[in-house]
């Protein structure tokens, strides 16, 4: 932690830096601690909110809070903060994420150098300086020998172009954009498209105060309970004590969380066996179900589907009517391959007299939005509010619009027109010197985001200091070593049943976009991931080529 509070000039007046970040959320936030603070480098962060906070500043809808366990889902990087910070739930809501991640920003004395409320809009690489040029939607033209996007994975909402969306004469709002002062639903008749993890959240919350609600949905989830309260202050203190051995735990294991797989088959159990387990994570609720299961779940259709029954019999008996229990059944994917919801009383809020499902498969797909409301199987149904929960373009959205180019021109976004080229999800052959913290086929949202979020700044911090220390100016990856990864993300997924479903891990959530498998699966998941990216680190950036400093390259000051 910088002892004396920075008094410098307001980072806006310089236009030089050796490191310009994108986005202010917990990577960006991170990633400017550390070349700042441990490598003393001068760095900027251009972030398009005007606070801190990345999806926690944006994704404010009824019920928004963290799928992951607090006193895993922060900053492990700083035992004193990691001993301060007290979590007043099991799974902190939205604004209490946020008020951390300003106690971060004010701890770490970060503000002076994040300039808020502007948009990147290109960033482009001189082959002749060696350096890039970044410019905002507001003007600023900056330049930096290193670009680091730290702009998540989740955070180019996708809002699907329904016939007629600008008629709706009444409000609409996308979840990832939520008003600041919120949305009173008393006596409105509600809308909510979409049944992803966040409509999941969302729904029970909405149902409580709307007049009437009409849930459009798509395709049916399969849901956890979340089991959300607060944490006994004993298991609090034990945790507290034993934080260096929770941080190595994590970062070995395969998802980033104290979660491991049963070594064993479904299928070589009794069926009173597995019920007792079914049951022991049911009731521990949260991601047990999805991460902690049995190991072949995501390998054989058999087994998933022996697991997946235990969970529609849920769903049959909590919902009271069965026909719409039927069409809250998911039927035409295997079990975990789309994103866990974790939910409170999400099923048994079809049990209430106000809230009604609208099911594409057997009442009819959203066909326009009218003035009045939300067309569907030729029946209008009149509303006052939209919810748009349909998420994102995911993982390489945020990447995409960056207006990133490389060398000799070259144009990210054209490039990846067939889904995402990278090394270790990183780096990217041609573009020298930009770096993504969890960027496409990195485990990224397949693990606890902070714990990927650390590894990857620390990697990052590190390179560069490497390259300061042996006076380099530019570090690529090859596109052999590129190619090699590519085909290496294929593989291993496609041993599993992932590719199976039409979910936004592989891009199929998009109109037109290409169907590809966007994060990293490892056969070792995040402990697997982080010995390689260590190993290719030792072996002196194995897959990546660099250039010495000559006349025309700013050296990266100190
Ligand atoms: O988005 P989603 P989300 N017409 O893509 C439907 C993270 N998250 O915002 O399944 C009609 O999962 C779509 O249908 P289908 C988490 O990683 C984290 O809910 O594509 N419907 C689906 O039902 C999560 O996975 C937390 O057929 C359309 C829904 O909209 C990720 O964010 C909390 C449609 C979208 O579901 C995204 O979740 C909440 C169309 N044209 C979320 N297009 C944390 O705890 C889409 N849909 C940190």
């Amino acid at each position: 932690m910088t002892s004396a509070k920075r008094s410098s000039p307001a980072a806006a007046t310089k236009t030089n830096f050796d490191a310009i970040i994108i986005g202010a959320g917990f990577s960006g936030m991170y990633m400017l601690h550390s070349l700042r603070d441990k490598l003393d480098l001068n760095a900027t962060v251009f972030e398009a909110g005007d606070g801190v906070g990345g999806t926690w500043y944006w994704n404010r809808y009824p019920g928004a809070r963290c799928d992951s366990d607090s006193y895993v889902y922060c900053y492990t990087f700083d035992k004193n903060l990691l001993q301060e910070w007290n979590w007043s739930e099991r799974y902190p809501e939205q604004d209490e994420i946020l008020r951390y991640l300003e106690h971060c920003a004010e701890r770490f004395d970060l503000k002076p150098d994040i300039q808020f409320g502007k948009r990147v809009v290109e960033a482009t690489f001189d082959d002749q300086t060696q350096l890039w040029t970044v410019r905002t939607d507001k003007g600023d033209v900056a330049t930096a020998r290193f670009v680091i996007t730290a702009v998540g994975a989740l955070s180019t909402a996708n809002i699907p172009q329904f016939k007629g969306f600008n008629s709706f004469k009444g409000k609409c709002y996308h979840t990832s954009q939520w008003p600041h002062d919120g949305v009173d639903f008393t006596a409105k008749r509600v809308g909510v498209i979409g049944t992803g993890a966040t409509a999941v959240q969302a729904i029970p919350e909405i149902a409580q105060q709307a007049k009437h609600l009409t849930v459009f949905q798509r395709t049916p989830a399969f849901c956890v309970p979340a089991r959300n309260g607060n944490v006994d202050p004993e298991v609090t203190k034990a945790r507290k004590a034993d934080y260096d051995g929770i941080r190595q735990r994590i970062k070995d294991s395969f998802f980033g969380f104290e979660l491991n797989f049963m070594p064993k088959s479904v299928l070589e159990t009794t069926p009173e066996e597995r019920e007792q387990e079914f049951d022991r994570m049911w009731d521990t609720g949260g991601f047990s179900f999805w991460l902690a299961n049995y190991q072949d779940m995501f390998f054989s259709k058999e087994a998933n589907d022996v697991i997946a029954d235990y969970l529609k019999r849920k769903i049959r008996s909590t919902v009271n009517d069965p026909v719409v229990a039927g069409k809250l059944t998911p039927t035409n994917y295997p079990y975990g391959t789309k994103r866990q919801p974790l939910d409170t009383n999400y099923f048994e809020t079809f049990n209430k007299k106000n809230v009604e499902l609208v099911d594409a498969n057997t009442d009819g797909a959203i066909e326009e939005i009218t003035p009045n409301g939300i067309r569907a199987g030729s029946k209008e149904y009149p509303l006052d509010i939209i919810v748009v929960a349909t998420g994102f373009d995911a993982l390489t959205g945020p990447v995409k619009q960056l207006g990133i180019k490389g060398r000799g021109g070259r144009v990210l976004a054209e490039e990846w027109a067939e889904g995402p080229q990278t090394y270790l999800g990183v780096a990217v052959a041609g573009y020298p010197n930009l770096f993504m913290i969890t960027g496409p086929q990195s485990p990224s949202v397949l693990s606890n985001m902070p714990v990927s979020i650390e590894q990857h700044v620390e990697w990052i911090s590190e390179c560069i200091a490497h390259m300061r220390r042996s006076k380099l100016a530019a570090i690529e990856a090859t596109s052999q070593a590129q190619e090699a990864w590519g085909a290496h993300v294929a593989e291993v997924v496609n041993a599993t049943l992932m590719t199976g479903a039409n979910s936004w891990y592989m891009g199929a959530n998009i109109e037109g976009k290409v169907r590809r498998f966007l994060p990293y699966l490892g056969p070792e998941g995040v402990g697997g991931y982080r010995r390689k990216c260590a190993e290719v680190a030792e072996k002196g950036y194995e897959g990546f080529v660099f250039t010495a400093h000559d006349q025309t390259a700013r050296p990266i000051a100190a």
